[in-house]
């Protein structure tokens, strides 16, 4: 009889006894993901078939355009997550300021923050290509039980409680870790269950996957482009692939699966690149550094970096150790 796969919900309770987490506050909150993974997954696959594609028409403070999608996904994870009674502030992409969450009896006695990106690569929708979802979550630094500030959301990655992605795929899967491993469930939309899939993810040390938007070559510092020159010499070392979709969670994913590195250098008009700290590139620094690879500025560990605004961006290079190391030899030499 084939083994049947853990679900995702006896798993958390599983890692709630192994690692206690103390209240089953974090318990209920992954569940909580779980839950508004699964509904924005169904509308996702509709896409196409509902008018919930293309854009919503106003922009967010990125300055980007909206998506009806982005803004479905944010109402939904938002609206999740309050209801619960399990969060004491939220912080997204897709709005201009963190929300704090005042409890029923108005004295929040919740002690966790998430930060989330609701759906990213939103803009692939109309293509039929993965997006995601991406979120970490902080334990709160000010004292339970009054509003929440920027200072429970300005920290460093390292403080992290957990962190995860979703990825709208082919098939849906949930990949999360919190500080113990990182773990991928797959979802069975026959059933509504999300299955354990990919135990105990790991990263190999080398790739040979190079993921970067090359059309920003020019504006690349000589560092960063020096590296690319070395990924392309199939002569002194094993021949690269590139691979590019233009979907972090989908890039990141493949390379968490296949070794690779994925870069978003700083370019000219924009030396911080474009991926944001707090809920693009602190949440997969933990997810890849905990399946035993690594996450840098090109410089700085991603995790080490002191927040200063809610939505700031990084350059970001993040997968096989090895890869993410070379590419950073290049960067220090050209300076
Ligand atoms: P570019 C999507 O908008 C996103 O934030 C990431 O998902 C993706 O990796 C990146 O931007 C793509 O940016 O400039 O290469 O189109």
């Amino acid at each position: 009889m084939e083994q049947r796969h853990i679900t995702l919900g006896e798993f958390i309770i599983k890692r709630q006894e192994d690692f206690g987490y103390s209240s089953g506050e974090l318990s209920r909150l992954i569940n909580s993901i779980r839950l508004a993974a699964k509904i924005v997954s169904q509308k996702v696959n509709q896409a196409g078939l509902v008018d919930i594609t293309g854009s919503f028409g106003k922009e967010n403070i990125q300055g980007e355009v909206q998506q009806k999608l982005d803004v479905y996904a944010n109402d939904v994870f938002i609206e999740t997550l309050v209801n619960r009674d399990i969060l004491c502030g939220i912080g997204s992409e897709e709005n201009d300021d963190f929300i704090s969450i005042s409890g029923n009896d108005k004295s929040n006695t919740n002690k966790y923050v998430v930060l989330m990106d609701p759906l990213d690569g939103s803009s692939n929708i109309d293509v039929n290509v993965s997006v995601g979802t991406i979120f970490s979550i902080f334990r709160r630094v000010t004292p339970i039980g009054t509003p929440v500030t920027s200072e429970d959301f300005l920290q460093k990655g390292i403080h992290q409680v957990a962190a995860g992605y979703v990825i709208y795929g082919s098939s849906t899967m949930l990949v999360y870790t919190t500080g113990n491993g990182v773990n991928g469930f797959t979802l069975d939309p026959a059933l509504g269950t999300f299955f354990l899939s990919h135990p105990n993810m790991k990263i190999t040390d080398d790739g040979s996957i190079y993921s970067v938007n090359e059309g920003n070559y020019n504006q690349f510092c000589d560092g960063v482009k020096a590296y690319l020159e070395y990924c392309k010499d199939d002569v002194s070392k094993k021949q690269y692939s590139s691979r590019y979709i233009g979907s972090l969670v989908a890039d990141v994913h493949r390379n968490m699966l296949k070794g690779g590195i994925y870069m978003y250098p700083g370019i000219k008009k924009n030396p911080s690149g474009k991926l944001r700290l707090l809920y693009e590139c602190n949440p997969f620094a933990y997810i890849v550094e905990q399946a035993g690879g690594k996450a840098s500025d090109g410089v700085n560990r991603i995790m080490e970096i002191e927040p200063t605004d809610l939505h700031q961006r990084v350059p970001f290079f993040c997968g096989s150790k090895n890869m993410v190391e070379k590419a950073e030899e290049f960067i220090k030499a050209s300076k």
